[in-house]
């Protein structure tokens, strides 16, 4: 199994690996706004949508058909509390747009999750290397508190830029807020830059 470490990326902030104001755990504490949603394998459909060439939609066996890289990362919460060394498997964020075909207009991305949760990102910053759709966790299938079936990770921003059972992304093009940025917090949430609120 291929490895890709990303925990460097740090460096390209001129940070520590600790972002300052976070301290480093080694649990993995769960955060959710509400509970956990149920899911239903037969009937999950995940959808590409918005500006792009062809919409996507997969169903979980499908999805699961989709190349995967395994990557090791750190994560980040808003709330204070970093976990280091998180190694997840999925699906590349740039995989699934370069299949849908990202119109020239598109400049923004909302992910959505069967909770009700949304949250945004630009294209460009959803088109790094670490963005990925995770279904595991160090080998095993992510676990339904942490977003399982599938969840997105975002290394280099809060964790709160990464949607738990997400079933959606849509290209836009202009910017949009999402749950948690509609309520004070930072839309560009960049860890070595305290963008925690806005
Ligand atoms: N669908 C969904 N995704 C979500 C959330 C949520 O409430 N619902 N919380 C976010 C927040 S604030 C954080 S810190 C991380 C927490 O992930 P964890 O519970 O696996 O630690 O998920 C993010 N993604
Ligand atoms: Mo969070």
């Amino acid at each position: 199994m291929s490895l890709t470490d990303v925990t460097d990326l740090h460096e390209e902030f001129d940070g520590d690996r600790l972002p300052p104001g976070q301290r480093e755990t080694s649990k993995f504490p769960v955060l959710s706004k509400g509970g956990t949603p149920d899911w239903d394998p037969e009937t999950w459909e995940f959808t590409v949508s918005g500006a792009v060439d062809d919409e996507l939609a997969f169903s979980w066996e499908a999805f699961r058909d989709l190349p995967t890289e395994t990557q090791r990362q750190d994560f980040h919460c808003v709330t204070g509390w970093s976990k280091f060394d998180c190694e997840f498997t999925g699906v590349p964020f740039a995989t699934l747009a370069e299949r849908a075909g990202v119109d020239d207009e598109a400049v923004h991305v909302m992910f959505s999750a069967l909770d009700g949760y949304t949250t945004d990102l630009t294209l460009e910053e959803c088109m790094r290397e670490e963005v990925l759709f995770v279904y595991e966790y160090d080998g095993e299938p992510l676990a339904r508190e942490h977003g399982g079936p599938l969840r997105v990770v975002t290394p280099h921003k809060y964790a709160y830029k990464g949607a738990k059972w997400v079933d959606g992304v849509e290209f836009l093009t202009e910017p949009e807020r999402g749950y948690w940025e509609k309520r004070g917090y930072s839309d560009t949430a960049n860890p070595w830059r305290e963008q925690r609120y806005s």
